[in-house]
C-alpha cells in the first residue's frame, strides 16, 4: 500500500480506520505516545510517556509489533530493549531529532581521539543515534535521560574526573551547574573546529565538556518571556525543560523533564498559574487537563514554534504502517545492527543499574 492514496484522507477518516485496524491487530501491536505528539496521534496511544518509560513498556509487553509515535532515536531504543523477535516501526522515517543530529560517531571519535580520553567518561543523552550510545558503552560511557541526568552523572564523576557530554549543552550544562560545578569548569566543544576551539589550558580546567548541540524548540524559550510572566503574574510559577538555555532555567522555579512537569503541575494546589517551558503539544495538553481543577497552564514562548520533527507523525502515516501491518506487510521497520545494538545496551543497562 502507498502512502500517497493516505495523504488526501482527513483526519476523521483516518481515525475510524485506525481505531479499527487497532481493534484487528489486537494484542499483536502496541502503539506509544511521546509527550509531544500531536492529539489526533496521542490519543491512539496504549501508553504514553517520555522516551525511555515508553521503551521499557514496549520491552515488557511482548508484542509483536511496536509501533512508536515519537522520533528516530526513541524508536531504536525500543529495538534495542525489545527480544529479537519484536518489531520497531516508525509511521515516517523523516521523523528525526535535529537536536540528535548535532553529534555523529565521526565527530565524537574525532573528539575522543583530540581529548585526553583517560581522564574522562562519555555521556550520551538518550537524544542520539544508536551507534553514540555504543561508543558510550565500549568507552566506559553511560546513557542519561532529562530524568536521571544528574544521577548519570554523579556515577560518570565516581568514574573519571571529567565528563564530555553530548549532544545538548543545555542539559549538561544546568545540570552540572546545580551539582555545584562553576561555568568556568565548563567547556563548550565546537565539533566543527580543531580540538574543539578550546585551549588545553580551558581543556584542563574543565570538568564538563560540553557538546555545542541544542535543541531548536527549546532554545527559543527566552528569559524576557519569565521577566514578563512574572511582572502579569507575580504569583505565578515557572517550571522549564533543562534543554532550554541556562537564563531560563535559573529564572524557573522548577526545572525537570517532560514527566516530571506532568508531575509537578498535577501536584500543585488548585488556582495555581503556570508557564510551561517545554513543547507545545505537552503544554496544550497541560493545560485542557488542568483546567477542570481551576489551574491555567501558559506556554512559554509568545510564538508557537512545535518540534516539525515530532509534528511529521500525523495520522495518515500511522493509519498507512497499521493496514500495512494488516495486509502482512512491514513498513519503516527500524533496525539497529547486532554489534552496534549490543554495545549500546551496554550503556542502557549501566544507565538503569545507576537509576533503575
Ligand atoms: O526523553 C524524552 O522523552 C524527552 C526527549 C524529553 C523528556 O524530558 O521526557
Ligand atoms: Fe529533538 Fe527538540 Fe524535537 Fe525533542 S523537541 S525531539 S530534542 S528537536
Amino acid at each position: 500500500m502507498d502512502i500517497q492514496q493516505f495523504l488526501s484522507l482527513d483526519d476523521t477518516q483516518c481515525e475510524e480506520r485506525i481505531v479499527a485496524a487497532k481493534a484487528a491487530l489486537g494484542k499483536r501491536l502496541i502503539i506509544l505516545g511521546h509527550h509531544y505528539q500531536r492529539d489526533e496521534v496521542f490519543k491512539h496511544a496504549d501508553y504514553t510517556g517520555d522516551s525511555l518509560k515508553l521503551s521499557r513498556q514496549a520491552a515488557q509487553s511482548g508484542a509483536e509489533y511496536i509501533i512508536f509515535c515519537g522520533v528516530h532515536f526513541m524508536a531504536e531504543v525500543a529495538e534495542i530493549l525489545s527480544n529479537s523477535e519484536q518489531i520497531a516501526i516508525l509511521p515516517d522515517l523523516a521523523a528525526g531529532c535535529s537536536m540528535a543530529d548535532m553529534a555523529n560517531l565521526e565527530k565524537v571519535e574525532q573528539a575522543w581521539r583530540e581529548l585526553p580520553a583517560e581522564h574522562i567518561t562519555p555521556i550520551t543523552y538518550i537524544n542520539s543515534a544508536a551507534d553514540l550510545k555504543a561508543f558510550c558503552g565500549r568507552n566506559g560511557g553511560i546513557v542519561c535521560t532529562s530524568t536521571n541526568a544528574q544521577q548519570v552523572l554523579e556515577w560518570a564523576f565516581s568514574q573519571r574526573e571529567k565528563v564530555l557530554f553530548f549532544p545538548d549543552q543545555h542539559l549538561g550544562r544546568n545540570t552540572t551547574y546545580r551539582m555545584g560545578i562553576p561555568l568556568e569548569q565548563m567547556a563548550l566543544w565546537d565539533f566543527d573546529k580543531p580540538n574543539g576551539g578550546s585551549t588545553p589550558e580551558q581543556i584542563k580546567a574543565a570538568k564538563t565538556i560540553l557538546w555545542d548541540g541544542f535543541c531548536s524548540v527549546h532554545q527559543q524559550f527566552m528569559p524576557e518571556h519569565i521577566d514578563q510572566f512574572r511582572a502579569d503574574y507575580p504569583d505565578g510559577k515557572v517550571i522549564s525543560h533543562p534543554e532550554c538555555p541556562f537564563e531560563v532555567c535559573q529564572k524557573s522555579d522548577e526545572v525537570g523533564s517532560t514527566e516530571y512537569i506532568i508531575k509537578t503541575i498535577n501536584a500543585s494546589p488548585p488556582g495555581t498559574r503556570w508557564l510551561v517551558g517545554t513543547e507545545v503539544n505537552l503544554v496544550n495538553r497541560l493545560a485542557q487537563e488542568s483546567k477542570s481543577e481551576n489551574k491555567f497552564v501558559d506556554y512559554m514562548a509568545p510564538i508557537v514554534c512545535k518540534c516539525s520533527t515530532m509534528y511529521r507523525i500525523d495520522p495518515q502515516h500511522l493509519l498507512w504502517t497499521l493496514e500495512n501491518l494488516l495486509d502482512g506487510k512491514v513498513v519503516n521497520q527500524i533496525k539497529v545492527a547486532p554489534q552496534v545494538a549490543a554495545e549500546a545496551r551496554l550503556a542502557l543497562e549501566r544507565m538503569f543499574e545507576v537509576s533503575p
